[in-house]
């Protein structure tokens, strides 16, 4: 098949799924066309069946706002009649399914072509952003024109009835990981850096976004530095980070953190790790949880959203409600000062992880474009 994947190209979990996504098609043998502003930052491999399409929204002394909306629609449309798609698969709604909608109307009118257009949701556009009053409507209807249309999360699909009138099925497909680029061995020069006298450490990532709830990572971890030595790598970026520093400083605990910034190399990190945190507001699914499981870390998190899910309380770490420090530090602690129930919690992430390995789901996303077209690879 042709496919085209739309998305954010940023360290977004929707942008790193869609990403992996495509990887993974263009494996299989389908060709793959991503349409977006920017190289996406997991699309690091040179393959013979992915295409990047950018987008470029030229600037104008009139337009406060530059119209992506526009550019990106008139881009499907190109691609999708130079390049002779099958389908559109968009990630994230906002601004991607009423973009999708208007590019399958002009091409329909052009040409009598159905292009089929997929949409899936994956969190913010549809908790946050999409609820929002001046998006609703588009949102509601662009979701509603979809073809078919995504969950990654049985709670996502939950949230999306709930807030949205939705008069047409949403299918619950999970989130993946490759597992076998997250099986590392740890690099022992590395963990010494990090950890000179075998600290335990404690690692969060994300885009550092008030939803993240960064002050409980820094609370929970001061809590354990409290009661043995450990270390904190915080790895992303974005707006909380001065109030990570600054609480980091007030609980007299900032030279045991690390703020190492967007990684690519994640899987590098995870593997010196003994606990992930991801105390966050909400989560349709908390990839980064994911991930950090596929690497054999424990994950402490709160039970919001789809979290809970993915993070089996008791079995592949801890769940606790938002905002219980106390609750996700007394676990924390008694999880890492006990190597034997740690080392059990390792392998039973691990084992969960492999549940939603790379394997077992990017066959159920086939399985649904084989709905609209014929499956058969090509380039
Ligand atoms: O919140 C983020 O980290 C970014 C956001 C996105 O869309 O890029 O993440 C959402 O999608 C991820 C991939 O499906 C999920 O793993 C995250 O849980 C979800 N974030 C929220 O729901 C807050």
């Amino acid at each position: 098949m042709r496919i085209g994947i739309v998305c954010y190209p940023t360290f977004g979990g929707s942008g790193v799924l869609a990403t992996e996504l495509g990887k993974a098609l263009a494996d299989k043998g389908h060709g793959v066309h991503f349409i977006t502003y920017q190289q996406p930052v997991r699309l690091n491999v040179f393959s013979a069946n992915i295409f990047y399409h950018e987008v470029r929204v030229p600037t104008y002394p009139l337009f406060d706002y530059p119209p992506y909306e526009v550019a990106l629609a008139s881009m499907m449309v190109d691609v999708i009649l130079n390049h002779d798609l099958d389908l559109l698969h968009v990630h994230y709604a906002i601004p991607h399914a009423s973009a999708a909608y208007m590019a399958k109307q002009i091409v329909l009118k052009k040409t009598g072509r159905n292009v089929p257009v997929i949409t899936t949701l994956h969190g913010t556009d549809i908790t946050l952003v999409g609820r929002d009053k001046t998006y609703e409507p588009v949102v509601t209807f662009s979701i509603n024109e979809s073809d078919a249309i995504t969950a990654v999360s049985q709670n996502l699909r939950e949230e999306t009835f709930h807030s949205f009138e939705i008069t047409r099925e949403i299918d619950v497909i999970y989130n993946f990981v490759d597992v076998s680029r997250f099986s590392k061995k740890p690099i022992d020069a590395f963990k010494k850096v990090i950890a000179p006298h075998s600290e335990k450490i404690l690692v969060h990532a994300s885009n550092f976004r008030k939803v993240k709830r960064i002050p409980d990572v820094i609370k929970v971890f001061a809590s354990v530095r409290s009661e043995m030595p450990a270390k904190l790598l915080m790895v992303g970026d974005g707006p909380e980070r001065p109030v990570a520093e600054e609480l980091g400083r007030e609980y007299g605990v900032f030279d045991d953190i690390r703020f190492v910034g967007k990684q690519e190399q994640i899987e590098e990190i995870l593997a010196i790790s003994d606990l992930f945190l991801l105390p966050s507001e909400y989560e349709s699914f908390g990839l980064s949880a994911l991930e950090a499981m596929a690497a054999r870390v424990p994950v402490i998190s709160t039970n919001a959203g789809g979290l809970k899910e993915i993070n089996i309380h008791g079995t592949t770490g801890y769940t606790a409600k938002v905002g219980d420090v106390a609750s996700m530090s007394e676990f924390a602690i008694g999880l890492l000062g006990n190597e034997d129930d740690l080392a059990k919690m390792k392998e039973q992430a691990f084992q969960q992880a492999m549940k939603f390995d790379i394997q077992n789901i990017v066959p159920q996303y086939e399985k649904l474009y084989s709905r609209f077209c014929r499956l058969e690879p090509c380039a």
